[in-house]
């Protein structure tokens, strides 16, 4: 239980009465991290201040200490966890989900950028940055690392919108200086000199994070690679994101781009792109030594299943990567990805574990989506669980939300048991309720 010693916050607080779960720290395979990585309160107190977390703890030792006439906000039947994180997702590519019949390059150049084309007008990058964001939250996420497009006002729109819901983004604008339509094409030197706009804007401002954002090693020539490292050694604390090792086209084309280089990551690692706030997108079709550079260098990997499976690009090696010192994050990675829900991303995870003949325990998912995210763009001092000190990002899970889920969560018993039902079952239905900062800023209606 936290304590609480100013009694004189209590006077001013924001009080939510459910089930709480957070984690502590990474439950690994442990089965049953209820004594150690997880904390669990079946009828617990979560009490915020000024959008912050204030305590924890069980209500039967914290009702007799709220000032009388504290308003409770009481989730009757509802689970408590941390804003989901999602670490990696493309704000341009809500219209680019579920798109029929082919893998990634063929992806791309078919549905994806025409569709990111659109956002060259500012108009449409704000209406779409405000319906992701929203989308988010009804989805019950916080915070993510996100790609824009390649036009600043991609970025701006977005980071606007985070800001008018108090939410915490991560994001950047793409950089991209070849086979690209010519509408999305920036230089190497036009985009160094606009990401640096940017992130001076917004790095830091509030609670968003700017991250330098090379879409992958094909649409940027040497020229903008050795830019975009150049750039992230000027700004250590700012995030990198790029695309990896997806599909099996896009590695042997990479090899046909860079034949002086001994490997895809070994391109990354060259132009000094590597380092532990790199995060690299799937990261399928890899081998032992990329593992151990990864490792070495500290550089993430964000597993995105369900748009590994949707795309047919393949299996990520969940448990290879861990073992071999690897943070891995989970993500959505929509438009390849087909939901936005971070509870399906956890489903189709399992799945894909499943078929390389390994598993991932609900623990390990609902820790992923919480605190291993936060983790993963290193911002677990500030989100990720409910930790007196942190933001309020939270969500109320609803372990009744569809006939299904209502059916099964009557002959569950255990915990283990109900967080793999939402995870397995769950869906944005199951959110009931987003709270981002301590405020209320998605709730399910009766009819939604
Ligand atoms: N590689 C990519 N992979 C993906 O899943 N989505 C993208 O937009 C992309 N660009 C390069």
């Amino acid at each position: 239980m936290t304590t609480v010693n100013d009694t004189i916050l209590l006077e001013d607080c924001e009080v939510h009465r459910g089930a709480l779960l957070h984690f502590l720290d990474d439950p690994g395979n442990d089965p049953d991290p209820r004594q150690g990585s997880m904390a669990f309160i079946e009828d617990g107190l979560l009490i915020t201040h000024q959008g912050k977390i204030l305590a924890t703890g069980p209500a039967s030792e914290w009702l007799p200490r709220l000032p009388s006439g504290t308003a409770v906000t009481r989730w009757q039947d509802g689970l408590i966890v941390p804003g989901f994180i999602d670490t990696h997702v493309h704000m341009p590519q809500l219209g680019v989900m579920a798109s029929y019949g082919t893998q990634l390059l063929d992806w791309l150049e078919t549905y994806t950028f025409p569709h990111e084309a659109r956002f060259s007008d500012v108009d449409w990058a704000r209406t779409e940055a405000s319906r992701f964001t929203d989308l988010l939250l009804r989805h019950g996420t916080t915070s993510a690392l996100v790609f824009c497009t390649s036009h600043p006002q991609s970025v701006d729109s977005l980071f606007e919108a985070a800001e008018e819901r108090s939410m915490g983004l991560t994001a950047g604008k793409v950089m991209m200086d070849r086979y690209a339509p010519d509408d999305l094409m920036d230089t190497a030197r036009g985009s160094y000199n606009d990401s640096l706009a940017l992130l001076e804007k917004w790095h830091r401002r509030g609670r968003q994070r700017y991250a330098i954002t090379p879409r992958f090693a094909a649409t940027s020539t040497p020229e903008q690679l050795a830019l975009a490292g150049r750039l992230a050694q000027e700004h250590p604390d700012v995030m990198v994101q790029t695309h990896w090792a997806e599909n099996t086209g896009e590695i042997d084309w990479i090899r046909e781009l860079f034949p002086e280089r001994s490997s895809y990551l070994d391109v990354y690692d060259h132009y000094g792109l590597l380092g532990d706030h790199t995060v690299l997108a799937h990261g399928i079709h890899i081998n032992h030594g990329d593992r151990k550079r990864l490792a070495e260098t500290g550089s993430r990997i964000a597993f995105c299943p369900t748009s590994n499976t949707f795309l047919g690009s393949g299996l990520f090696d969940f448990r290879n990567a861990r073992e071999a010192g690897v943070t891995v994050g989970l993500a959505s990675d929509v438009g390849g990805g087909t939901s936005l829900s971070m509870l399906t991303t956890m489903a189709e995870a399992y799945k894909v574990c499943r078929l390389r003949g390994q598993t991932m325990t609900p623990w390990q998912a609902f820790y992923l989506a919480t605190l291993g995210n936060a983790r993963v763009l290193h911002q677990d001092d500030q989100i990720g669980n409910f930790k007196p000190g942190k933001h309020a990002d939270f969500v109320v899970l609803d372990q009744n939300a569809s006939p299904l889920l209502e059916m099964k969560s009557a002959y569950t018993t255990t915990l283990m048991e109900a967080l793999f039902n939402l995870m397995i079952l769950g869906d944005d239905r199951a959110v009931a309720a987003t709270i981002v900062a301590g405020n209320i800023r998605y709730q399910r209606s009766a009819s939604s």
